[in-house]
């Protein structure tokens, strides 16, 4: 297993709408972040994955691009970007950039020119096809609800969006189109940038012959004829020879619906592609029929698929550790408590995600661990993926009060309310109106009573990441779980030459107790880190444990 600076590194994701606004305008932006700066640092996360601030109509927050070497206006300028990733190199921190390109959006010019004619030059650069009986060409749903085909008047022809209508998928099976993504990636990597996370990069190489997919409904999901399609390899490979493999930097891709054994054809070491994946295994564990359909999850299963991904990867690649992003909820609402063990909990998420092999991804706000919010109403949500659910699933005669109950605990707004700085109005992000509502809970949970309070999360995250850097078997250990089919406690080893860690984790309010199972022979274990003081005197033969309890030990 090489050893090198992406996988000792702690990530930290901004969302820039959301993060600090510094002109009022009620819209996070780049100056707003530079004034964070000395935050990041005292938090000790060593790189930010800075999501899309390049010019869109903002259809879906910026995921929609027109313009990938400009920065849009409400964000600021390339200048205030070139001041952004001076004051995180000087400090000693890493800038990856978020590069959405199986999408552009319609108002790209290059799809400007594209619709105009069946024999534009740029025609190729989209995926456009005949209507089939009236119809689109094919009956694939979009993530965002209805058809992924927009039939578009001036030739009669339909093509496809995976996304938004507005949001056109780009002809990766075009040479043209590979050749200036990856002239514009060049441009960014020759700015100093550190690397990319990519957006659905898995979906970029599709079945020519764009089947029909299986299901019942008008539209179903045609996955089997895109995600990790047939050239998928090959392109990665080469966007790898021509633009990855002549600099030092990291690469995270987002793939939907990967297995580990998939993943290690994209991460593994000698595959010349990422470094590497987000998995979604643990995103879909409370999903019954879709995102929306929510349903109870066991801890077993948690640890399964976690467990899966330690073991599946372990020696081949290297894994992503994340629970929270700006398309998921918040990791306290959604796998811990956030009432009355709100920090309890929120701290034994940490734990697991940053003593677990991979390296760890802090989605802003987690470190204070803001929660879930719930809006009176559907207008007050912003995200183009809800709205679009709330239109399909009304229309469909879905109850509103069921609707609405699935948006407050699966949206993806409850991760895009501003952050909270500190209890002023509007929790210190903005002066003006805020382009979204600040959660209201922004009174008690906020990064200057975080600060002001050496218990607090944020201290706990700041204390962990620490821990870390200085024990390099939190990096490079073998992960060995214990207990697999307890449904309470998530107990684990790590082992590096003859050092060994032993964490163990309570993921619910009950108290229990944990035993050692007799296989871990050791002769003297010392309690290093939890969350909750241990007396020097416990029995890790029958060690009770509190609400959330999380506790971390050597044993020699
Ligand atoms: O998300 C891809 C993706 O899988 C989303 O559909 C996500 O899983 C879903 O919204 C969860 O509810 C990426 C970006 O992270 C997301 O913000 C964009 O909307 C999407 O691609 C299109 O670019
Ligand atoms: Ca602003």
């Amino acid at each position: 297993m090489t050893k090198t600076w992406w996988k000792e590194s702690v990530v930290y994701q901004i969302y820039p709408r959301s993060f600090q606004d510094s002109n009022g305008d009620g819209i996070g932006d780049i100056p707003g972040i530079i004034s964070r700066l000395d935050y990041l640092q005292t938090l000790g996360v060593d790189v930010i994955w800075l999501c899309p601030v390049y010019q869109s109509p903002n259809d879906d927050n910026g995921y929609d691009i027109s313009d990938y070497q400009s920065i849009m206006s409400d964000f600021g300028t390339i200048s205030d970007w070139e001041k952004l990733l001076e004051g995180l190199h000087s400090r000693g921190m890493k800038l990856i950039m978020d590069l959405v390109v199986n999408h552009s959006s319609d108002e790209h010019a290059w799809f400007v020119e594209s619709r105009k004619s069946k024999d534009n030059p740029y025609r190729d650069y989209y995926i456009w096809r005949d209507g089939k009986d009236g119809k689109e060409p094919n009956n694939w749903s979009s993530f965002f609800s209805g058809s992924a085909w927009k039939k578009d008047e001036a030739t009669g022809q339909y093509f496809l969006h995976l996304f938004s209508s507005k949001q056109p998928d780009l002809n990766w099976d075009n040479e043209k189109v590979r050749r200036e993504v990856y002239d514009m990636m060049t441009w960014w990597l020759d700015k100093g940038v550190d690397g990319f996370r990519m957006d659905v990069i898995n979906l970029i190489s599709k079945v020519q012959q764009l089947p029909d997919a299986a299901g019942e409904g008008k539209y179903n999901f045609g996955g089997d004829y895109f995600m990790n399609g047939p050239r998928i390899h090959e392109f990665m490979q080469e966007m790898n020879r021509e633009v990855l493999s002549k600099y030092d930097i990291m690469t995270v891709g987002e793939t939907p619906g990967v297995t580990p054994e998939e993943a290690a054809l994209y991460v593994g070491e000698d595959r010349g592609e990422l470094n590497m994946v987000f998995q979604f295994e643990l995103m879909d564990i409370d999903s019954g029929n879709g995102k929306w359909d929510v349903c109870p999850w066991k801890l077993t299963d948690f640890k399964r698929i976690m467990s899966k991904w330690q073991t599946g990867l372990a020696g081949k690649g290297w894994n992503s550790l994340y629970l929270n992003n700006h398309d998921q909820p918040r990791m306290v609402s959604r796998f811990g408590n956030d009432g009355i063990y709100r920090k309890e909990s929120a701290k034994m998420l940490a734990t697991l995600l940053h003593t677990l092999q991979g390296t760890p991804y802090i989605y802003q706000g987690e470190e204070l661990g803001m929660t879930n919010v719930k809006f009176g109403s559907i207008e007050e949500y912003q995200d183009i993926e809800t709205h679009n659910m709330y239109k399909e699933f009304v229309e469909a005669g879905h109850p509103v009060e069921q609707i609405m109950n699935s948006i407050y605990i699966k949206g993806r707004d409850n991760a895009r309310t501003p952050m909270q700085w500190d209890a002023t109005a509007n929790g210190g992000f903005t002066s003006g109106t805020p382009w979204l509502q600040v959660n209201p809970n922004f009174t008690v949970i906020n990064a200057e009573e975080a600060l002001n309070d050496p218990d607090s999360v944020f201290h706990y995250y700041r204390k962990l990441i620490e821990f870390r850097k200085r024990n390099e078997i939190v990096v490079y250990g073998d992960f060995k779980e214990l207990l697999e089919q307890d449904e309470r406690i998530y107990a684990y080893t790590r082992t590096l030459g003859e050092q060994r860690l032993l964490v163990v984790l309570n993921f619910f309010a009950d108290e229990t107790v944990f035993a050692l199972p007799d296989s871990v022979r050791y002769g003297s274990a010392e309690r290093v880190f939890g969350n909750y003081e241990l007396s020097p005197g416990f029995d890790l033969n029958e060690l009770k444990l509190r609400p959330y309890e999380a506790q971390v030990f050597t044993l020699v």
